[in-house]
């Protein structure tokens, strides 16, 4: 049994914000919004080339899939600097790149963006003044997590297109997340149940995003994203609806991750081939919970 990735995500346009709050926001659900950039000046203006324009003498910071600490620990540092200019002309090539430009903070590297694309008047909250922006090229996968604050997310696509895959924080365990960190030993896009048997019991939702769209991401939902070609993000923030999961982004951001920072330092590969058992003996608990309490399907014909 191949998971399941065909649940069905609502897609609307022009949302009110009594709607999205009532319909996504307090029972947590995601949900697609077309064409919420071209509602403000970026959506007529942002693009690859006009960045280039705009601010590519700047220097950013750039994450490299390939760096082995990646794996296990959550991403804090980055790995390399290059001006946006010489980034830019990578990810306009067609050809794979493992580079990443990752929570990138929009509005501080450059204040006046926030004229052109500003957080969408129903979400404004508490957390909408800040705007990250993320950017990779062909082929680019941003490895399957949730976010750490346990925030939701309005991740809203600028230029390219991306494949977006879904789960609800049920399914955390089975999704094999590393201990202490909240990504994925997993690569659901090609997924070896073999050796990942719990993916056999995961549902969730398999979408592209594309110019203009956006997706609502509620509190602790899994994305594995992949880049189908140079592509830019913006997303913009708001707390969850209840407190359990303030308490639990606060917890994993100002204990988890310097702990399992600390844990990594001293004991390197023990700490991670310590946290991988684990991982297992969590996921083979999943499973049989999953084999108790769903019964087995039953044919019509029979
Ligand atoms: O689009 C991306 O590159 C990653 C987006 C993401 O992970 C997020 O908004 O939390």
């Amino acid at each position: 049994m191949p998971m399941d990735l065909s649940l069905k995500i609502d897609v609307v346009e022009n949302i009110s914000r009594k709607d999205f709050m009532e319909k996504y926001h307090k029972p947590q659900r995601p949900v697609i919004i077309k064409g919420l950039l071209d509602q403000q000046p970026a959506g007529k203006k942002w693009s690859l080339e006009w960045f280039k324009q705009y601010m590519g003498d700047d220097t950013i910071e750039l994450y490299d899939n390939t760096v082995e600490r990646h794996k296990w620990s959550t991403t804090t540092v980055p790995d390399i600097k290059m001006p946006f200019r010489e980034y830019l002309d990578i990810i306009s090539r067609d050809e794979p790149t493992d580079l990443r430009m990752f929570l990138a903070n929009l509005y501080k590297l450059r204040p006046g963006l926030r004229e052109d694309f500003s957080c969408p008047p129903f979400y404004k909250n508490i957390l909408g003044k800040l705007g990250f922006m993320f950017l990779g090229g062909k082929d680019t996968v941003v490895r399957g997590h949730y976010d750490v604050d346990s925030s939701c997310v309005l991740l809203t696509q600028v230029f390219g297109d991306k494949r977006v895959i879904l789960f609800a924080p049920e399914y955390t365990d089975l999704l094999y997340k590393v201990p202490y960190n909240t990504h994925s030993f997993v690569d659901v896009t090609n997924p070896d149940y073999e050796k990942f048997p719990g993916l056999h019991y995961v549902k969730g939702y398999d979408l592209i995003l594309e110019p203009g769209d956006s997706v609502y991401m509620p509190a602790g939902y899994w994305h594995f994203i992949t880049y189908l070609n140079g592509g830019m993000g913006v997303s913009h923030r708001m707390m969850a609806p209840n407190v359990g999961d303030w308490i639990k982004g606060g917890s994993f951001m100002g204990i988890s991750i310097p702990f399992d920072k600390l844990m990594n330092k001293w004991f390197s590969m023990r700490w991670y081939a310590y946290n991988v058992g684990l991982l297992h003996r969590k996921v083979n608990r999943a499973i049989a919970k999953k084999r108790l309490t769903e019964k087995p399907v039953v044919s019509q014909t029979a």
